[in-house]
């Protein structure tokens, strides 16, 4: 017999968290959430959700890359513990459930265990990561690839925003460069619960997803170098106009994306374009842009990137605007464990829920725990064709208490010995 989770408490918590970094959208007028990583909105979501892990009797700890963590002591402390987390950080335009969902899920978990007086063999360790987003200081994933190994804390330490404010500096300022090692031990699983931030299940009707593993992203920082010039006096064939350079780059983004050489589901995306001098009568002289790359297939993604940067030196040559690019975050297809996935699909299956077994075509903090223990997610589908990163982002209390459920489930179930 499992215990029930309280659907209300959780959305009760997901809506209060929502209140910190609120803002309104300019484009749309929703109501959204701006708490971009270690800015002080993350800062007092952080406080916020610190303070929940206390109230429910965790041993919290924050470590030296800010993620925050929370043990529920098992009896067994013998045993390598279950894990389940996700972040808490946004992009500048998010909604209330990105990240929010998989850590106050896990917390629900924990209360529910709390209300129950249920005790487990192995520990139950719950955490929110730093910076699983990437927008503010251009890696995603950050605190997780940290804690798993796949990025050094110096290098993470380093990293720096568009006004040259770094990880670490931002940590001691709000408080969260904890005293704890960021390097976890393996846990015996971990298991997050997200929001789908797409339309497949809900296109296909389905209460949940069971999601199988997650694709191959790249992304590169471009610096186009050509010359600002006057726009009434200079002919169009004396300009070197980077801004014109950067369009015809997402053009041919767009067009690989769209040509199916890189198989059908691949994807390219120019999400930021910054023209300098940025005013009405100047050529452009210089552009910085980025690219965002996504394919379920390795060999495919290699590809697209080296046929990019073929027609980025082409491009170069034929308009003496100087291309120089940096790649800022690459994470290669991710299989998850597929013992995890049947115990999720089995608790799916006893509550009579249909699912989907899913590819994520979103990077989650997952993707770097299963690179050091048997990880898999469930997904909770949205509404408005599971819209995310924006302010409409929306899932339904009910379609997130399933999902915890499920995680609760799934995470007594991985506790047994
Ligand atoms: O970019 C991503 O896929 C994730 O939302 N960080
Ligand atoms: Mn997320
Ligand atoms: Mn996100």
């Amino acid at each position: 017999m499992f215990p029930k989770i309280d659907g209300e408490r959780l959305w009760a918590s997901i809506q209060d968290l929502a209140k910190v970094g609120a803002y309104t959208d300019s484009v749309s007028g929703l109501v959204g959430v701006n708490r971009l990583a270690l800015t002080d909105a993350d800062r007092d979501g952080r406080r916020l959700v610190r303070g929940w892990f206390e109230a429910a009797g965790l041993e919290v700890r924050v470590d030296r890359i800010g993620n925050t963590y929370g043990v529920r002591r098992g009896r067994r402390r013998d045993l390598a513990r279950i894990m389940a987390g996700s972040h808490i950080d946004s992009v500048p335009t998010g909604g209330a459930f990105d990240g929010c969902l998989g850590v106050l899920g896990a917390l629900e978990v924990v209360r529910t265990l709390n209300d129950a007086g249920l005790s487990t063999d192995r520990d139950l360790e719950i955490g929110f990561f730093t910076d699983e987003e990437g927008a503010r200081f251009g890696t995603d994933m950050l605190g997780s690839a940290t804690a798993c190994g796949r990025l050094p804390i110096e290098t993470a330490y380093g990293l720096a925003d568009k006004d040259g404010t770094t990880v670490k500096g931002e940590l001691e300022r709000i408080g969260f460069l904890g005293p704890a090692p960021e390097r976890v031990t393996p846990p015996a699983a971990y298991v997050e619960c997200h929001v789908e931030q797409g339309p497949i299940l809900a296109t296909r009707g389905r209460d949940l997803g069971a999601v199988v593993g997650v694709q191959a992203i790249s992304w590169y920082e471009l610096t186009l170098e050509g010359k600002s010039a006057h726009a009434g006096t200079t002919p169009m064939g004396l300009r070197k106009d980077a801004g014109l350079v950067a369009s015809r780059i997402n053009v041919e983004l767009h067009r690989m994306a769209t040509s199916g050489v890189y198989g059908a589901e691949m994807r390219a995306t120019m999400g930021r374009f910054d023209p300098v001098p940025d005013r009405v009568n100047i050529v452009p002289g210089r552009v910085i842009c980025t690219v965002d790359l996504r394919n379920p297939d390795d060999a495919a993604m290699a590809r697209a990137e080296a046929d990019l940067f073929g027609f980025l030196k082409a491009l170069a040559a034929e308009t003496g605007v100087a291309i120089t690019w940096r790649q800022t975050a690459q994470t290669h297809s991710v299989k998850f464990s597929e013992v995890v996935l049947s115990v999720i699909t089995a608790r799916m299956e006893a509550h009579g829920l249909s699912y989907e077994r899913i590819l994520s075509g979103a990077g989650h903090d997952a993707q770097e725990f299963a690179a050091i223990c048997p990880t898999a997610m469930i997904f909770v589908p949205g509404l408005y064709d599971g819209i995310s990163h924006n302010p409409r982002e929306y899932s339904t209390p009910e379609a997130c208490a399933r999902g915890v459920q499920i995680l609760c489930e799934t995470m007594l179930e991985l506790s047994k010995t």
